[in-house]
């Protein structure tokens, strides 16, 4: 149960004090597991004031990289005159804020368990993926019920197929406020599809066994992004929540798609991290030069999803 893993990690005293297992033990039974204030109250200070600062720019058409309403997948256009409900590329070496970002991709909080998770003893095999902000929409939105790479047309066994295979990867959200618009099945990245939840509308408010994904400012969710989830988003309500994710070298091309469809592959070979803090600094020029072999190996990779 969700609940009980939310109170499993909040009895933890901080991120690097827990045992790798319990957290891939509670990933693997729910599909998700929170982690409780990863972030200090200073870097959330500085993190939040960098992230409004972007998203302005972003909503005045003033940063190209957004994911504009009312369309679920990429590709985006980058005209924000919809209205958007994220900023894309927060490590592009045009990103105003770009080393403070960076900082809070490499940073022990987010790599140590996402080495838990993945299951690597040190950060010598793993790969830089995706960093997006995730903002308050301009007008309320909702995304549909939805698995990240895996299409809603897939048979049963093409489900099963594809979530038998090893994840090689993790994503997480980090809630600069709080945030309680991502909405999981726990358990449902484990199984194909219930014959209720093929058959349900896509925006099922109700979807049976559902969990609210309740986050404070500061807290970070793990999650496999083949669970079955979706998001709702309020135009009132402020939202500001790092969406990144962590590869691991053993994945294989479809991992490759489902990172260079939202155009990293442009300019990932001119991000300069000599900004960071120098036990960092490493860990990124390594993260970074795996990606860039990824792309080179992958080709042309197109896109997860028709819409
Ligand atoms: O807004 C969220 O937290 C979820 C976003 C999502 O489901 C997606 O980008 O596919």
């Amino acid at each position: 149960m969700a609940t009980e893993t939310t109170q499993t990690v909040t009895d933890a005293p901080s991120v690097t004090h827990l045992s790798p297992s319990p957290l891939l033990t509670d990933l693997n039974r729910d599909g998700y597991v929170i982690i409780p204030n990863a972030l200090s109250p200073e870097q959330l200070t500085s993190l939040r004031e960098a992230a409004g600062h972007i998203t302005d720019l972003a909503r005045k058409g003033q940063w190209p990289y957004i994911r504009t309403l009312p369309k679920q997948f990429p590709p985006w256009s980058s005209d924000p005159s919809n209205g958007i409900w994220g900023v894309q590329h927060l490590m592009h070496p045009d990103m105003p804020g770009q080393p403070l970002f960076a900082a809070s991709y490499f940073t022990d909080a987010v790599v140590r368990p996402v080495m838990d998770l993945i299951g690597c003893t040190d950060d010598s095999e793993l790969i830089m993926e995706l960093y997006n902000l995730l903002v308050r929409p301009d007008s309320d939105f909702e995304l549909r019920w939805h698995r990240d790479d895996i299409a809603a047309t897939a048979t049963a066994e093409e489900e099963l197929a594809r979530l038998n295979k090893p994840a090689w990867h993790a994503q997480w959200n980090l809630a600069l406020y709080d945030d309680a618009s991502l909405i999981v099945v726990p358990g449902s990245h484990a199984r194909a599809r219930t014959d209720a939840e093929r058959a349900a509308d896509p925006f099922e408010k109700n979807m049976p066994g559902q969990k609210i994904v309740q986050m404070k400012a500061g807290d970070v969710v793990f999650y496999n992004n083949n669970i079955l989830h979706r998001g709702a988003y309020s135009a009132s309500v402020e939202r500001a929540t790092l969406h990144g994710s962590i590869g691991h070298v053993k994945g294989n091309k479809e991992r490759a798609r489902n990172v260079l469809q939202h155009g990293v592959g442009a300019w990932v070979d001119k991000v300069d991290f000599s900004a960071l803090p120098e036990e960092l600094r490493g860990r990124a020029e390594n993260m970074r030069r795996r990606l860039k072999q990824m792309g080179d190996v992958s080709g042309d990779v197109g896109f997860a999803h028709d819409d």
